[in-house]
């Protein structure tokens, strides 16, 4: 049987993606979130509380259900983009790249020679701890780099960001860029929506894939329609909290809802 196609390959072509935020360090969490039936996880490590070894149980419980992961690094160090690529991610997604020159060092980091200067080693993980044939270049063809677009900066050099090579997406922030646009908060005001479809149009028109976080799903479809590869809906524990909220409400508004049948299943009979 041949390997399902890589992260990279996907986001490259073929269906949309859909993804949700992964804050919650549980592989339990990542066990639900692909039962659920998203296409792919991102591991949030900027503003999840993950350590490395939450990162690997997460890695390994997404890899039980064949669930891709990206994996949301803290900061654009080469050192921390190396150590969650060696731990087995398919891609790596970079908060708060402010420049070209930025998306570049952040492609060198995650690409071995000649592409670009990832720290090698073949013995970790992700390559099968030294088992993985022709691991360098393997990595290389099958790890997905994207950088968020989230700032002023970024907004500014959008237009060599997507040109870049061996970049394979760019990923749009629409709360820290309300923050940016000066309408804080409100990551559906007419500049971030604005601003939004002039950076999907811009990559649509470079051939590099872009991606989105949407905080509510009834936007998906049309960020899809508008050109988005990935949209990313919602964060594990704001999905979790309607969730119980929801019971919570539901339960205590059914006053005068008659039991008809037990909710506990009568004892087998014991077998002689
Ligand atoms: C943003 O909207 O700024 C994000 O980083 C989405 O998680
Ligand atoms: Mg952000």
């Amino acid at each position: 049987m041949s390997a399902p196609p890589s992260l990279r390959a996907r986001l490259a072509g073929g269906a949309p993606l859909l993804a949700t935020f992964n804050l919650l360090p549980s592989p339990e969490v990542v066990e639900l979130i692909a039962l659920a039936g998203f296409d792919l996880v991102i591991i949030d490590l900027e503003h999840g509380p993950h350590d490395l070894a939450d990162l690997r149980r997460a890695l390994t419980a997404a890899a039980g259900h064949g669930l891709p992961t990206l994996v949301r690094v803290r900061t654009a160090a080469a050192a921390e983009i190396g150590a969650v690529l060696d731990l087995g991610a398919s891609g790596v997604l970079v908060p708060h790249v402010e420049s070209a020159a930025a998306a570049a060092a952040v492609v060198r980091a995650a690409r071995f020679s000649p592409e670009g200067e990832r720290g090698a080693n073949p013995w970790v993980r992700a390559a099968g701890y030294g088992t993985r044939e022709g691991w360098f270049a393997a990595a290389n063809a099958e790890v997905a780099v994207l950088v968020m677009v989230e700032g002023p900066g970024a907004l500014a050099e959008l237009g060599e960001i997507v040109a870049l090579p061996g970049l394979d997406g760019i990923f749009l922030g629409p709360m820290d860029l309300s923050h940016a646009l000066g309408v804080p908060g409100r990551h559906d005001h007419p500049t971030v929506v604005d601003a939004l479809r002039g950076a999907l149009r811009l990559a649509g028109d470079s051939g590099v894939a872009a991606g989105l976080f949407a905080p509510e799903p009834g936007a998906a479809r049309a960020w899809w329609q508008l050109g988005a590869r990935l949209v990313a809906v919602g964060v594990d524990a704001g999905l979790i909290r309607a969730a119980l909220t929801a019971t919570v409400t539901a339960a205590r508004a059914a006053e005068g809802h008659a039991v008809t049948s037990p909710s506990v299943p009568p004892r087998p009979r014991a077998v002689r």
